[in-house]
């Protein structure tokens, strides 16, 4: 197989180009799902993509798709894609370099005049962060079935704002069926965002699967009083319930490598420095890449409610909000990879997306497999997030290997 290169410059540039729509002073991007800056950077995404030859369908649940055509349009695509939201202090690469890679891919065949026989799709798929919307994935997540799309619609943000109204104000609510998406085989690039290749020194990971999740929302209710008047053996704090739960969750992750466990989000109530606080929410995330030790992360996780519950007295209400199992991607497709990074002399190791990602759920439907590069010092979801145009362009072209692969049989 003659192995081609896509333009490092002209990736970057878009790369860059689009990191300046929700720019942060840190040097990161900030474009919650839906918000302005989400439509920004999806119309950018769109006029770039038609201007790339492509037609752009939006589907029912904001995900867009631009098709390059094939010989034979009776074939299901190719396909490839990722994600523009971002986190609040995201970075310029997580899910940008999926969708600009995807566009350089046929940026790359239009100059080489390369002709797939099936066609090759590009998809931008809705709020994979999760951030604005729990859970995370969710436009892939309804493509896949893994969700409803009326529950999807219906989910509101901390603001009380519904998904679906969102939709409709940005002008993504689409005519497309978000149910008989086909594709042929589907591959996903993204930063690793772990420090496993830039430890091994590798340039390339060929992704073999991706980790399980379980997401919580958690309640506890204690008891608001004066803080300079109620005797600490007669308080039901909510805060201090909460920080022992938060240093459970750290421990089991650390019963169970190479297990995850996060509290990412927290709300204090009444948040006042001279109330013992009654009220306190707050977000747990459990990963693991083997489904019974992440079933023992949530028993354990079980068990620390009801005994803090026992000693505290605070009320603790444990809501699972998201659950997957972990996930294998297909062999055909994971050796595509791997063959188009040895073509091209790239060094790579085999390695499992401790990350969600879209690629997770349309696995759901479609052989699918991803393309990892490193990024510095393994630092994502932080506005320092960086890698470098060699190693996007190293990332996308085996991409482009990688579909060509499999577009032609
Ligand atoms: O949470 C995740 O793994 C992804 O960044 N949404
Ligand atoms: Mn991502
Ligand atoms: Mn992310
Ligand atoms: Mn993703």
């Amino acid at each position: 197989m003659k192995a081609l290169k896509v333009n490092k410059a002209r990736l970057w540039d878009s790369l860059m180009e689009m990191a300046k729509i929700g720019a942060t002073d840190k040097g990161g991007c900030c474009r919650l799902a839906l918000t302005d800056l989400d439509k920004q950077g999806r119309d950018l995404y769109i006029r770039w993509a038609e201007e790339a030859g492509c037609t752009v369908k939006i589907d029912q649940v904001g995900n867009i798709m631009a098709t390059r055509p094939g010989e034979d349009m009776s074939l299901p695509p190719v396909g490839t894609g990722s994600h523009l939201d971002t986190q609040p202090t995201g970075g310029k690469f997580d899910g940008v370099f999926g969708v600009l890679s995807g566009l350089e891919v046929v940026r790359s065949l239009n100059d080489h005049g390369i002709k797939t026989r099936h066609p090759i799709e590009i998809s931008v798929w809705t709020n994979e962060e999760g951030s604005r919307f729990a859970p995370a994935m969710m436009g892939s997540g309804v493509v896949s079935g893994r969700f409803t799309l009326q529950e999807i619609l219906d989910k509101v943000d901390v603001e009380g704002k519904r998904l679906g109204d969102e939709l409709e104000r940005i002008g993504y609510a689409g005519e497309t069926p978000v149910t008989g998406r086909q594709y042929h085989a589907f591959f996903e690039t993204h930063i690793e965002q772990g420090p496993y290749l830039e430890a091994e020194g590798k340039t390339i990971g060929v992704v073999t699967g991706g980790q399980g999740q379980r997401w919580y929302d958690v309640e506890l209710t204690g008891q608001e009083s004066h803080a300079g008047t109620t005797p600490m053996h007669l308080r039901t704090d909510a805060l201090t319930c909460s920080a022992e739960l938060i240093l459970a969750v750290q421990s089991i992750a650390q019963q169970h490598k190479p297990g995850c466990g996060t509290v990412g989000f927290m709300q204090v109530g009444p948040n006042s420095r001279n109330t013992i606080p009654g009220k306190v929410t707050l977000s747990v995330d459990l990963r693991h890449p083997d489904d019974a030790a992440l079933s023992d992360m949530d028993a354990q996780l079980q068990e620390t409610v009801a005994r803090l519950t026992q000693e505290t007295g605070v009320k603790i209400e444990l809501k699972p909000i998201w659950y997957y199992a972990p996930i294998p991607f297909a062999p055909q497709c994971i050796e595509a990879v791997r063959t188009a990074a040895a073509a091209l002399g790239y060094s790579h190791m085999d390695i499992i997306a401790g990350a969600g990602h879209d690629a997770c759920y349309v696995s759901d439907f479609a052989p699918t497999s991803m393309v990892f590069t490193p990024c510095l010092n393994g630092i994502s979801h932080n506005e320092i997030e960086s890698t470098t145009a060699e190693e996007c362009e190293a990332g996308c072209s085996v991409l482009l290997n990688a579909m060509l692969q499999m577009a032609e049989v």
